[in-house]
């Protein structure tokens, strides 16, 4: 650890309780070990193997949720068939996607992987207990941001973004329009899985991968849940807005870009209105957290493009995040509480 880092306790000691002293606990919580935890793909007590093409298969992924992070799959890996079954299907289940956003910033970003019994309808939560808008588990809706992530269903397995606008409770609305092209994805069947809501415009055409999307959405309308019961015509506040589009092809390099288009044939201006920043998730692997990325000078008008990757090229940081920069990640103890 650097001695100037401006995080660092003057008080600090070592792993080995030497203060000042130069020991670290490796990227399996062993002070001065020699990370022997680490699997072939880089992450700490991860489970990616050398399969039998021949490659580190990144995309083998935890056992639900609840796994322990020590846990270790076993493969059967004699039987022939079996064995030519993957072979044929080294790339397929992969969920890593590089997240562009300008020219030149890009970092890869991993699938949330949803729990056992859990689809995406259910993840998602349209309309319960907040009315009209998205109830992802832990609130991953932000005030006044356009929020994406990708999640896979491991029983397909199949993989599909999650689009969530504003906070599922925040008080203010908006209006957005989204211009979304493709390459690789036409007649792949791509389609939007679940629309929030369904009277907001989801022009996709699945042959050509492309469309626009509208949404409005209202924040709270004072006054109007205060009338009286049984007011049939008051509609309830609609605080966010949000899709499902997938299954996303299997094959790599397949894109799609995401812009906010000014002018746009719905006469939103500015586009957004309400929004004011992009919030990307991405998903710890060894600790079943979201991480959310930081899209330094992100631009409305350049947008985003999500392409499929087979695997987190550039490494995993200490703390299990694909490609983080494991800033501040590692505070004394050699532990990594402090992600963003
Ligand atoms: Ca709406
Ligand atoms: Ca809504």
């Amino acid at each position: 650890m650097a001695v100037d880092d401006p995080a660092r306790d003057e008080s600090c000691e070592d792993c080995l309780g030497i203060p000042l002293g130069d020991a670290v606990t490796d990227l399996c919580g062993v002070c001065n070990g020699d990370n022997g935890c680490v699997d072939c793909a880089g992450l700490p007590f991860g489970s990616a193997e050398i399969d039998d093409c021949g490659a580190c298969n990144g995309s083998v992924f935890f056992n639900g949720p609840h796994h322990s992070p020590h846990h270790q799959f076993s493969h059967e890996r004699d039987d022939k068939n079996k064995k030519d079954e993957r072979c044929a299907k080294c790339d397929e289940g992969t969920a890593f996607f590089r997240l562009r956003w300008s020219k030149d910033k890009s970092r890869t970003l991993v699938a949330h992987e949803l729990g056992n019994g859990q689809t995406f309808d259910s993840f998602y939560g349209y309309g319960f207990p907040h009315p009209l808008t998205h109830n992802t588990p832990g609130g991953l809706g932000r005030d006044d941001a356009h929020v994406f992530l990708f999640a896979r269903d491991p029983s397909d397995p199949s993989v599909s973004l999650v689009a969530l606008l504003d906070n599922a409770t925040s008080t203010t609305g908006g209006e957005v329009v989204l211009r979304a092209t493709s390459e690789r994805m036409s007649r792949k069947g791509v389609i939007v899985l679940l629309e929030d809501d369904p009277d907001d415009t989801f022009a996709w055409d699945s042959n050509s991968a492309s469309g626009r999307f509208h949404w409005t959405w209202s924040g709270e309308r004072k006054g109007l849940l205060k009338k009286k019961h049984g007011d049939h015509h008051s509609r309830p506040n609609d605080y966010g807005d949000g899709m499902v589009l997938g299954p996303w092809p299997k094959h790599t390099d397949s894109c799609l870009k995401l812009k906010w288009p000014e002018p746009n044939d719905f006469g939103v201006f500015p586009n957004p209105r309400g929004l004011d920043r992009v919030v990307v998730y991405t998903w710890n692997r060894a600790r079943d957290e979201f991480v959310e990325i930081e899209l330094s000078h992100f631009d409305f008008a350049w947008g985003l493009e999500l392409c499929r990757v087979c695997a987190c090229e550039g490494g995993y940081d200490a703390c299990g995040v694909c490609e983080g920069d494991g800033r501040s990640c590692q505070d004394c103890s050699g532990t990594c509480d402090h992600v963003y």
